[in-house]
């Protein structure tokens, strides 16, 4: 009896006797069944690209960074994948907040849907966010501070004055969770600057890094840059920009009272989930990946991450987020 007892825990009810590994997370207030998510721009403009990254295994859904009108951005080709990575200078094209409202009113999946804004002007941001704070459906906000492919308009990640007031004004009215996401820095004292505004807002979440702006890739055979857009100027994502991207992770982590750390980056394997999460990340989002790979990119992260945390002996996020140590 007690033979027919344990085949059956064995065979019927395995998951006792297994070592569970979850890869759930939290963004301050907002969990997540998964702490994977695509990155805004990668296959998230359309309401059938939407669709399907509600279908995804992820943690959630997040849109393509929205203006008030639609855009259709600028001239092709506007994206490459190149060998480490991709480089574009898409110009924002997006489908407009109305669609984005529409379409968040209706989703119903089992997983946050956040939305990306990013205004032209200070004033275009604020029309936005007052917009969104009436609207149902929305989870969060990643106000997009660091596009760097807008002919003429500067990323304002770069511009710590203009940060500060903008955040000023955004949080005048509006209390619902927001983020931004930042261009990456390179200069530490960029880092101290950037970090001392943030921490004077209520910042749900702060997603490092966006594209590594106005690289150049070159097509020898035709003796061009590969994109038509700004000269072939355009931004840099992939393995080029992980380095970059754990070292924002890692430095904002460290000088953040508390806002939690969205990373994104150069994540084309497990381990790389890991590192991102290592540095201080609390979820991970995936760009080139999932232009390149598709929708499967999720499903092979999520294993390889989990693998990865069953050899360590990890059996959740929290083990090991921020746990960098020293060498
Ligand atoms: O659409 C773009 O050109 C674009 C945006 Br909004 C962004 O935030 N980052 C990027 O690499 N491209």
């Amino acid at each position: 009896m007690r033979f027919v007892a344990l085949a059956f825990s064995l065979t019927l009810c395995p998951k006792p006797l297994m070592r569970p590994t979850a890869i759930e997370t939290e963004i301050g207030q907002i969990p997540l069944q998964n702490c994977l998510y695509n990155a805004s721009g990668a296959r998230c403009t359309t309401g059938e690209e939407l669709d399907s990254l509600a279908r995804a295994p992820t943690g959630a859904v997040l849109a393509k960074s929205a203006t008030i009108a639609y855009r259709k951005g600028n001239p092709k080709p506007r994206y490459r994948d190149i060998p480490f990575g991709s480089i574009n200078a898409m110009g924002l094209p997006n489908l407009g907040i109305d669609f984005y409202l529409d379409y968040a009113a209706a989703f119903s999946a089992e997983k946050p849907l956040f939305l990306s804004v990013a205004g032209l002007t200070t004033a275009e941001n604020h029309t936005l966010l007052k917009r969104i704070q009436k609207a149902a459906g929305v989870g969060a906000v990643e106000l997009n501070l660091s596009c760097p492919n807008i002919p003429g308009k500067p990323q304002t990640g770069y511009d710590v004055a203009q940060t500060e007031h903008l955040l000023q004004g955004v949080f005048a009215f509006y209390d619902k969770p927001l983020g931004v996401k930042l261009p990456p820095y390179f200069d530490r004292v960029h880092f101290d600057q950037m970090a001392a505004v943030l921490n004077r807002f209520p910042l749900a979440f702060v997603t490092c890094i966006n594209s590594m702006g106005n690289g150049l890739h070159i097509d020898v055979e035709r003796e061009t840059a590969s994109l038509k857009p700004k000269g072939g100027f355009g931004g840099i994502g992939g393995l080029y920009a992980k380095p970059t991207a754990l070292a924002n992770v890692n430095r904002f982590y460290k000088l953040l009272d508390g806002i939690p750390i969205v990373g994104c980056g150069g994540v084309q394997t497990g381990t790389d989930v890991f590192e991102h999460i290592l540095c201080g990340a609390s979820a991970v989002q995936v760009g080139t990946s999932l232009m390149k790979e598709g929708l499967a990119c999720f499903t092979r992260l999520g294993e390889e991450l989990q693998s990865l945390m069953r050899e360590k002996g990890y059996v959740r996020v929290a083990d090991f987020k921020g746990k960098l140590k020293s060498l």
